[in-house]
């Protein structure tokens, strides 16, 4: 099984995502998902300049001598770039090896370890009454656990409040890239949202009860000592995780935030590796880990941090936002339904235009997402359909304080 052709994607059917597409000698094809929100196109010369000349002809069955081989021999490691590019790769050759076995994915990485995946969903408001529907209508739809966002009085927009990416004419529940040829500007000011965010949970959970597992992203944009008072007062809520509480290039910083709550915290949809986790991981400063399987490198390098991680009983919350594509979701549920420490998976439904183009055998039924049983990912690419959307820029926003400092966002 050789590999004889290696084509990168472009689609943006709702969204741009980029795939790898690897066709073998004996006319199996494998996909893999390189897309990096806002930074597509970087990605897509990586593979095509650096990585698709040295693959042809090669072992498509020696995944991890694969692996190793981009890393090492690059001799530049890490970075979202690199490891997007990398991980494409090595999803692609895992879809090839199970294909060519005649099995769905996670059998070869273990067999399934249960029988469905907790999910869970976006719910956002601009005020409570918004939020309470926005609630109801994920339960609706089957959802068991809800991720809440909110709206600040004071602030214009704010990331993760869907009304008003719609307003804006966005078709999802949250898709915060736009199509344009500039990144948006919002606004951030943190007294005013430590001000508001916990009264928010009060009344959600006077309103739902105890039982529904909340969860809250606060998209890196506190100081630990600010992530610690948070957590501290979110406690009598009892959220299942506070994530990216503070940014985690500092990885003591979650020793800081960990030191002042039993909030559980979730990091890392940023992280392209495992050392990005090392401190956090071994002195167990994190509860969940939230790299995307495209952003780190593959399924073989997540299922090392997946097994580092479960020496200490830390789970799996692996990203799973409309920016990873069919095929980096279909990636994840297959390692989910392997791993021992699955915690639980993000998950946002793509758009019709995008399903069209991504044919896919998973399933969402009541509140649980499974992979499928198709051999292989179980999704296959529309090249046709893809061909029907070409690239458009566009960016994530980015923040600015009320006196025009820059913050993350
Ligand atoms: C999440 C994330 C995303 C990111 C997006 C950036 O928890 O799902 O924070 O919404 O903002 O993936 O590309
Ligand atoms: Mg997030």
């Amino acid at each position: 099984m050789r590999i004889d052709r290696a084509e990168v994607i472009v689609t943006s059917p709702d969204r741009n995502f980029v795939t790898l597409r690897l066709t073998t000698d004996d006319g199996l094809v494998g996909l893999g998902d390189a897309t990096l929100n806002g930074r597509e196109l970087a990605v897509v010369a990586y593979l095509q300049e650096h990585v698709v000349p040295l693959l042809m002809g090669k072992d498509a069955h020696r995944i991890e001598d694969t692996w190793q081989f981009l890393y090492r021999s690059a001799y530049w490691r890490r970075g979202p770039v690199t490891m997007a590019a990398i991980a494409a790769v090595d999803v692609a050759l895992w879809d090839l090896k199970a294909k060519a076995a005649g099995m769905p994915l996670y059998q070869l990485l273990g067999g399934a370890s249960r029988d469905r995946l907790l999910a869970y969903g976006h719910a956002s408001g601009r005020d409570l009454p918004e939020l309470f529907d926005s609630i109801r209508k994920h339960q609706g739809l089957g959802y068991r656990a809800i991720r809440i966002q909110t709206s600040v009085p004071g602030l214009n927009a704010i990331y993760g409040v869907a009304a008003q990416a719609q307003s804006s004419g966005k078709r999802y529940d949250y898709e915060p890239a736009q199509r344009a040829d500039l990144p948006k500007e919002e606004d951030w000011d943190t007294r005013a949202y430590l001000g508001h965010l916990p009264s928010v949970l009060e009344a959600v959970r006077a309103e739902f009860g105890p039982d529904l597992p909340l969860l809250h992203d606060c998209h890196h944009r506190l100081t630990p000592i600010q992530a610690a008072k948070l957590g501290k007062s979110l406690e009598p809520f009892d959220l299942f995780w506070l994530e990216d509480c503070t940014p985690a290039e500092n990885q003591d910083g979650l020793r800081l935030v960990r030191q002042h709550t039993t909030t559980p915290l979730a990091i890392g949809e940023v992280f392209n590796t495992v050392w990005d986790y090392q401190t956090l991981i071994k002195d167990q400063l994190i509860d969940y880990v939230r790299s995307a399987v495209t952003h780190a490198g593959g399924i073989s390098p997540m299922r090392k941090i997946m097994d580092y991680a479960a020496q200490y009983q830390i789970k799996s919350g692996i990203h799973g936002p409309t920016d990873i594509s069919p095929v980096g979701m279909a990636a994840a549920l297959h390692l989910d339904l392997a791993i021992h420490n699955f915690g639980i998976q993000e998950f946002m439904p793509h758009g019709d235009l995008t399903n069209a183009v991504f044919e896919q055998s998973f399933t969402f039924t009541r509140g649980y997402l499974h992979p499928g049983e198709r051999p292989g990912l179980g999704v296959d690419l529309e090249v046709d359909e893809a061909g029907k959307y070409p690239y458009q820029t566009a960016y994530l926003p980015f923040n600015r304080l009320q006196d025009g400092t820059v913050h993350d966002w």
